[in-house]
């Protein structure tokens, strides 16, 4: 297939990284956003998410002219939906952003046009819920146009490295339709490139962050045992993975972030009759701000009244995404069982929780704290010397919740720290 000129719709985390690498590769590419905000400030040269590199490369498309901005789709050879496909209150797929993406295409298709779907959707949305939208043009899919699922599996932090680096899958509505994804992503995919169908290609997206989903569960699991058992989970977890076919992942504050909080639940509602481990997984992670709680609590003898600097809102470390945030969640239970909470996200200053006060700076957060609650591993804070830090507060409480702080220079400096899982120290 010939592609000249791509249009991206939804300038996020994917459709925006996507989009300026297809523009530096020399294609003509619109990128679309019904955010006026983002529109404007793209046409201003500014980045309006924070992903390393991510600043250069869109300076670098939008200079070359490669990379245009719009409000609406334009005709073109190969349309892309990138748009969020958040949750409800119910846990239930919100799709309205895919079919309004799907919807803003049908009066622009042209024969011959290729249509990827790129947004993470329960299985089946490709041929059940896209397709007939994009028929409405009188056309058929996998006849007149053609139609593919293509997941994005890039890691927040990495994406321009894995855009370009990592497999790429394309399921198609029929195979020249998956091929025909090929030619377009080929344009700058080095890694493999698997064609399949669109509903295969729609779980294999599923079930990568199922499966990561469900092992941070079971290591959440553990940090709670080793903390009843008196065991330090992290010299378990560092003894069991020396087993050869062992692998545990990190305990820590919860799962957070857009994906794995997320799309587990588009396999439970598709199917709950058959997805209890999933399910529970679910629970298990959601679960475990709360686990937080009881360790500060404990920590503090009572949360009621206490001044407490929460450090790293993130979702994860080193990015400035709160979406799903567990860390958000611990601040806002310490908030309900009455804590003084000060909070810092040095990637999101002025981000606000109802109840509680979000700082400038790492200094004032922590001036007047009785305990200090590390919830994100971000580089500034592992890279903390206690030395300076003993200087700048009160608290002699530390509550390390990602095993961030070494625990004997933390200790011998003045402060008592109290690590998740880590019932033996503590
Ligand atoms: N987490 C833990 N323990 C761990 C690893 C992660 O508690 O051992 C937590 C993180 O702190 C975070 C959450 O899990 O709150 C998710 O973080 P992550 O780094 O595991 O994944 P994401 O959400 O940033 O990106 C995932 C990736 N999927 C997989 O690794 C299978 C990425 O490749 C996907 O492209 C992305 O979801 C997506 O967009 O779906």
């Amino acid at each position: 297939m010939n592609i000249n000129h791509i249009c991206i719709i939804g300038l996020g985390y994917i459709g925006l990284p996507t989009a300026s690498t297809f523009a530096n590769m020399g294609i003509q590419v619109t990128g679309v956003d019904n955010n006026p905000d983002v529109v404007k400030s793209l046409k201003a040269g500014k980045v309006h998410i924070y992903e390393p590199g991510l600043g250069e490369v869109v300076e670098k498309a939008l200079k070359s002219g490669k990379l245009q901005v719009a409000n609406a789709p334009v005709p073109a050879d190969a349309f892309i939906i990138a748009v969020p496909t958040p949750f409800y209150d119910d846990k239930k797929a919100d799709l309205s952003y895919v079919c309004s993406a799907a919807e803003s295409i049908v009066p622009i298709l042209r024969p011959g046009n290729l249509v990827i779907l790129e947004s993470t959707s329960p299985p089946l949305t490709t041929r059940d819920r896209v397709q007939p939208i994009l028929e409405k043009t009188g056309m058929k899919a996998g006849k007149d146009f053609m139609l593919a699922y293509s997941p994005e599996r890039v890691l927040p932090g990495q994406i321009l490295k894995e855009l370009i680096e990592n497999a790429r899958v394309i399921g198609g509505v029929d195979r020249a339709s998956a091929e025909a994804g090929r030619d377009l992503y080929k344009l700058f995919v080095k890694g493999e490139i698997i064609l399949t169908d669109a509903t295969t290609s729609e779980m294999v997206k599923l079930m990568e962050n199922t499966y990561r989903d469900v092992n941070i569960a079971i290591a959440n699991e553990f940090s709670r045992l080793a903390d009843r058992f008196g065991v330090d989970v992290w010299e378990a977890i560092q003894i069991a993975n020396r087993h050869p076919r062992v692998k545990i992942l990190n305990p820590g504050s919860g799962v957070g972030g857009h994906c794995i909080s997320v799309d587990p639940w588009f396999f439970v509602e598709a199917a709950p009759d058959i997805t209890p481990l999933i399910h529970t997984a679910r629970n298990v992670n959601d679960g475990q701000p709360k686990f937080v709680i009881t360790l500060v609590d404990r920590a503090l003898g009572g949360i009621q009244g206490k001044q407490i600097a929460v450090l790293g809102l993130a979702f994860k470390p080193d990015v400035d995404d709160l979406r799903e945030s567990p860390a958000v969640e611990v601040s806002r239970l310490l908030v309900k069982a009455g804590a003084i909470v000060t909070a810092y996200e040095p990637y999101k200053s002025d981000f606000k929780i109802q109840g509680a006060s979000v700082m400038p700076t790492l200094k004032k957060t922590i001036l007047n704290a009785e305990a200090i609650l590390l919830l994100v591993d971000h580089l500034q804070f592992r890279s903390l010397s206690p030395a300076e830090v003993i200087k700048l507060t009160k608290a002699r409480i530390i509550i390390d919740a990602v095993n961030s702080l070494n625990f004997v220079e933390w200790q011998s400096t003045g402060f008592k720290l109290y690590r998740l899982g880590d019932r033996k120290n503590s």
